[in-house]
This record gives C-alpha cells, sequence and structure tokens, in this order.
C-alpha cells in the first residue's frame, strides 16, 4: 500500500512538512512507482490540471513543476500529464509522474507535429459508444478503436446506443462483435434501456467511453453517474477561487464502487503507434481464427483465396493494415 493521506492538507504540504519520513521526490524528471503517487488526473487546463487525491471526493487544481515532468525530448507531450494518469502532488503542484500501465493517444492533427496528444492513462477497459441509428452504426470507426485499445491491453465493450430507434426486429449489423473480442452491450440514454447491463460492465473498473460525437457518450454518463455526479466543473481553485473552466479535453469522473469513468470530446480516431502490420492480425481474433485456414503465404490483402474474403470485418483490417507504416 502507497502513503496515505494522513490529513486534509496533504496535497498543500511542503516536502519538507511531509510526515511521512520518507525522502522527498527528487527535483530531475523521472517517472515515479505508483507508490510514490498521491491522486490522480481527473481533467487538464492550461497550464493546470484538476487532480483527485486519493481517498478523496472533491478534485483540486494544481499547477506543474515542469522539471519534474519533462522527460527528455525523444517523446514530446503535449501536455506532461493526461486524465487517468497517477502522479504526486506537493505544495498544490504535481510534482512527479507515475509509469503508465497504457495510453490512448490521439494522432496529431499533421503527420509532421512531433507533439502526442496522450488523452487518457491507466486504463482498464474502454466503453466503445456507438449508436444504432442517427448516426448509423459505423464499423471503421468502432474497429479503429477496437484495435487501439487492444494494442495497449485495454478490455474492450461495445455500447450501440440509441437502441430506442431500432425495433427489435430490425437488423444489428454489432451482434458478430462478441467474436472480435469485445462485450456487447445495447443501451438508450434516453429510455434508460441497458444502463444497468453497462453498470454492471465498468463497475469498480477505470474505463474510458469513446466514440463518434453524438453516439451518446455524456448523455450515457449522466444516466450513470446522475447530474450531479458528472459535474464537469468540481475542480476549484482555493487560491483563485475559480471553479469555472472550459475544455475540450477528457475528464475523469467518480463512479460508483470505486470506478472511474472517463468522458472524451468528439475523438475521431487514436494512433496505434507502434502498431507493426504484421501484428495487426493479432488484433482482430475474429479474423485470426478464419485466417488459420488459408494457405501458406496468403498475406490476407485481397487475395481471391483468402478466407477472410466476405468476413464482416475484413474490409475495416485491410483499410487498418493500408493506413500502417
Ligand atoms: N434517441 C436517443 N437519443 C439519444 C440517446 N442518447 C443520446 N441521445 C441524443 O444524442 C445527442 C448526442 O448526445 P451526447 O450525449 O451529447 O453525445 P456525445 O457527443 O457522444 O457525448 C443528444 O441530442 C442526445 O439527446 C439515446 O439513447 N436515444
Ligand atoms: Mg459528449
Ligand atoms: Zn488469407
Amino acid at each position: 500500500m502507497g502513503p496515505r493521506f494522513v490529513d486534509e492538507d496533504q496535497f498543500d504540504e511542503e516536502p519538507s512538512r511531509r510526515k511521512s519520513g520518507k525522502k522527498p521526490v527528487r527535483k530531475k524528471a523521472e517517472i515515479l512507482k505508483p507508490e510514490d503517487g498521491n491522486g490522480i488526473v481527473t481533467e487538464i487546463f492550461p497550464n493546470q490540471a484538476a487532480v483527485r487525491a486519493d481517498g478523496e471526493a472533491r478534485t483540486r487544481l494544481c499547477g506543474y513543476r515542469m522539471s519534474t515532468l519533462v522527460f527528455g525530448a525523444a517523446v514530446r507531450e503535449r501536455s506532461p500529464v493526461c486524465a487517468g494518469d497517477r502522479v504526486r502532488v506537493e505544495a498544490g503542484a504535481i510534482v512527479g509522474r507515475c509509469e503508465r500501465r497504457n495510453r490512448l493517444i490521439r494522432p496529431a492533427p499533421n503527420a509532421r507535429d512531433p507533439v502526442f496528444h496522450v488523452l487518457a492513462a491507466n486504463m482498464d477497459c474502454m466503453v466503445v459508444v456507438t449508436s444504432a441509428a442517427e448516426p448509423g452504426f459505423n464499423p471503421g470507426l468502432v474497429d479503429r478503436f477496437l484495435v487501439a485499445a487492444s494494442v495497449q491491453g485495454i478490455e474492450r465493450i461495445l455500447c450501440v446506443n440509441k437502441a430506442d430507434l431500432v425495433g427489435p426486429a430490425a437488423e444489428r449489423p454489432w451482434s458478430h462483435y462478441v467474436s472480435a473480442g469485445a462485450a456487447v452491450v445495447e443501451t438508450s440514454a434516453l429510455e434508460g434501456l441497458g444502463v444497468e447491463r453497462l453498470l454492471a460492465l465498468v463497475r469498480g473498473r477505470t474505463a474510458v467511453f469513446c466514440g463518434q460525437s453524438g453516439a451518446g457518450k455524456t448523455s450515457l454518463l449522466r444516466r450513470l453517474l446522475g447530474d450531479a455526479g458528472y459535474g464537469r466543473t468540481g475542480a476549484v481553485n482555493e487560491k483563485s477561487g475559480k471553479g469555472r473552466h472550459t475544455t475540450s479535453g477528457a475528464v475523469l469522473l467518480a463512479g460508483p464502487e470505486g470506478s472511474s469513468l472517463v468522458d472524451t470530446p468528439g475523438v475521431m480516431n487514436f494512433g496505434l503507434v507502434g502498431v507493426k502490420r504484421s501484428e495487426l492480425l493479432g488484433h482482430f481474433p475474429d479474423l485470426a481464427a478464419a485466417a488459420a485456414k488459408c494457405g501458406r503465404g496468403c498475406g490476407h490483402d485481397g487475395e481471391p483465396s483468402c478466407r477472410l474474403t466476405g468476413l464482416p470485418r475484413y474490409a475495416s483490417y485491410r483499410s487498418i493494415r493500408g493506413s500502417l507504416a
């Protein structure tokens, strides 16, 4: 067990006054062990981050001590921490970031931009939210999200929202996703349908809600947490008293039974950083099973004899494969 907050004000304490007797975190940039963190980043603002201290419900705005957070020039990140990061706060400033189990990277807006945007880190599962209608089911986008999660070792849940808009007899072009390694749940944030099932899947876990803008991520989270539980503006800066910020980034919300649920803005894709073409099939378990029956030397790339021909996710697979370096 890591160091716990011994009193309300531990975030505000000077390092030299820490009661634990442990030596202070060094001033040069180094990745900390999780047990050396004392809070979790819930939201990013320009030059500040909201952090929830271990064992507390409220979040507080903290600045950064950049000298302890910039880890060389190899990978430049737009912000030194992201939602879901475990961090150490001392005297109201983030002085260290803990190692990450995984991270979701937004693709740079242009290919020459070397600055990564890490949207969220340390996730147990990804809820890919899509809609049954308005807008209609978009398998290409769903597959990209599922691959991004699989590559990072994040469990996958496909949530098909707006189920109220389709009748029970309608075609369900998402029913095969169970064989793609995802739990599938149909919901209606509007009518509450399926929300209990979704909650059971994320209970006690850290889950990031991703998907096309308009699919209903925020509506679902409001259903799961209640409007009060959703409140984005919980972070109050004690010095300035300011609590209202607008942001277009991810926000990590405290859910029931220790769960942390992350709402994301209309992210259209995640960068599949470091994924090799040869590894991609492994992230399509349904296709990998069929590919085992192909002749030796089949590249699964449009050959007439390829056993993947006609399978529902083959087109997505080829499209993603083509986009990899
Ligand atoms: N019919 C229907 N509309 C929904 C449902 N969930 C969300 N919406 C509507 O879809 C729109 C986008 O929802 P929002 O939660 O903002 O989507 P987000 O961009 O993914 O966060 C809003 O107008 C919602 O009222 C649903 O289950 N059924
Ligand atoms: Mg939203
Ligand atoms: Zn093949």
